[in-house]
């Protein structure tokens, strides 16, 4: 595709524009910033909304009467309503604020499955699983005396086809938790499918959607799923903030897990009762500016077009893996059919450590470890990949500097 088609597709320049951060320079070189799998850059109409929340309306949410508090609530609340509706949950109630992805896992692992589980049953997770869906999971299985089932993933890094099929209808099996999309390989999982795999056994399923709600469009209300965790530091939002969605019935027989002020409706030392869903799960004053600006993040995103966003990034991934397909020594880890905007490799006259350094000093971030996902690299037999991620403000021209600086690896390690 000509740079030319690829401005009349997606102004990419544009969009640019929108992110202070990516005028930045590293060591002295524009930064090539390929690290979005770890985090994104904020475009300013996210920067503002925090900006405008802290210079006029800073107050609590859902406590004062008076105008400022009043205003912060229903930017609070609207934002709620605009990220529920981003996702596609019917109702906003169902959309439960946390930290990110991790404490959405760890609500849904205390509240929702721990009262469920007795020894000798089992929950079901992927060989592909950030840790934050593996321990949760671990630790909920050392109380009780469950098990933890895994489906495993193939030399692609696609997960075993009928594998987990079978393991949902094991005896005993309660829950089944996986991603949408695999943090370190890219892998896209059929979630679809896997839902309905899990349903038809009586298994309700959690999808962490950490890396899919920035790439495409994700319809939390056609994938029938009973959870969906996602966080904003990925979806250009700040970080502190993210979401779980739930099903309405599980939400409401759901117990609290955290106490405090918000979430109870009355407190005597006799009895207290619990506020209504969702606020029963927030407790004490929450991340008010983050909420906002997720909202305005989706409200950003909704401008620029999912569709169009999901278009232009699986181009810039066919290109780069082209791109590196070219590079002498280096091995592609995670080459499922169906992926988006992570390319994890490694070189094999070169650490991935080494590699990322020398790259800094080219002015591209990339990560570089076992991307909180040591049983993938378990699986490939390997410490440590080299990743760089892709969000819809990358370019061609800085896969070519990504390219290009690979060759300084070489040119220092190579033979
Ligand atoms: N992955 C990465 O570099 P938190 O930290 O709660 O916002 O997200 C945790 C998380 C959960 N699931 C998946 C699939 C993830 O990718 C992540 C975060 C980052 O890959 C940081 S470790």
């Amino acid at each position: 595709m000509s740079t030319q088609t690829e401005t009349r597709a997606f102004d990419v320049a544009r969009v640019r524009a929108d992110f202070p951060a990516l005028a930045l320079t590293v060591h002295g070189k524009p930064l090539v910033y390929l690290d979005n799998a770890a985090t994104s850059h904020k475009p300013r109409a996210v920067l503002d909304a925090e900006r405008t929340f802290y210079e006029t309306m800073n107050a609590n949410v859902h406590r004062g009467v008076h105008t400022l508090s009043e205003r912060a609530t229903e930017a609070y609340e609207g934002a709620r309503a605009r990220v529920a509706r981003f996702v596609g949950a019917q109702s906003a109630d169902q959309l439960v604020w946390t930290r990110g992805t991790t404490e959405a896992v760890n609500l849904v692992a205390y509240s929702f499955v721990r009262p469920r589980l007795k020894p000798g049953d089992a929950i079901v997770v992927t060989q592909l699983e950030h840790h934050s869906n593996i321990v949760p999971w671990q630790m909920l299985c050392a109380e009780t005396g469950a098990r933890l089932l895994v489906a495993p993933i193939d030399d692609s890094g696609a997960v075993v086809p009928g594998s987990f099929e079978r393991l949902v209808q094991e005896p005993g099996v309660k829950f089944a938790a996986f991603a949408h999309v695999s943090n370190a390989l890219g892998t896209v999982l059929p979630v679809l499918r896997m839902t309905q795999a899990a349903h038809a056994a009586g298994v309700p399923v959690l999808i962490d959607g950490a890396q899919a709600v920035p790439h495409m469009k994700v319809d939390v209300a056609a994938l029938d799923c009973d959870f969906y965790a996602f966080s904003g530091h990925k979806m250009f939002a700040p970080t502190g903030i993210g979401a779980l969605i739930g099903k309405a019935a599980h939400l409401e027989a759901m117990p609290p897990w955290q106490g405090g002020g918000d979430m109870i409706a009355s407190v005597s030392f006799e009895k207290t009762t619990y506020n209504r869903v969702p606020f029963k799960f927030e407790a004490g004053t929450p991340n008010i500016a983050g909420a906002i600006g997720l909202g305005a993040a989706v409200h950003y995103l909704g401008a620029v077009g999912l569709e169009k966003i999901a278009r232009y990034e699986h181009e810039l991934l066919v290109y780069a893996t082209e791109a590196l397909a070219k590079v002498p020594g280096l091995t592609l880890v995670g080459t499922a059919r169906e992926k988006a905007s992570v390319l994890s490799f490694t070189l094999d006259y070169a650490h991935p450590h080494d590699i990322g350094t020398i790259l800094d000093g080219e002015g591209v971030a990339i990560r570089t470890g076992h991307h909180c996902a040591q049983p993938v690299m378990e699986r490939f037999g390997i410490p440590a990949t080299a990743r760089a991620s892709l969000a819809f403000y990358n370019t061609r021209e800085e896969i070519d500097a990504l390219v290009t600086a690979l060759a300084k690896v070489r040119e220092m390690f190579g033979s």
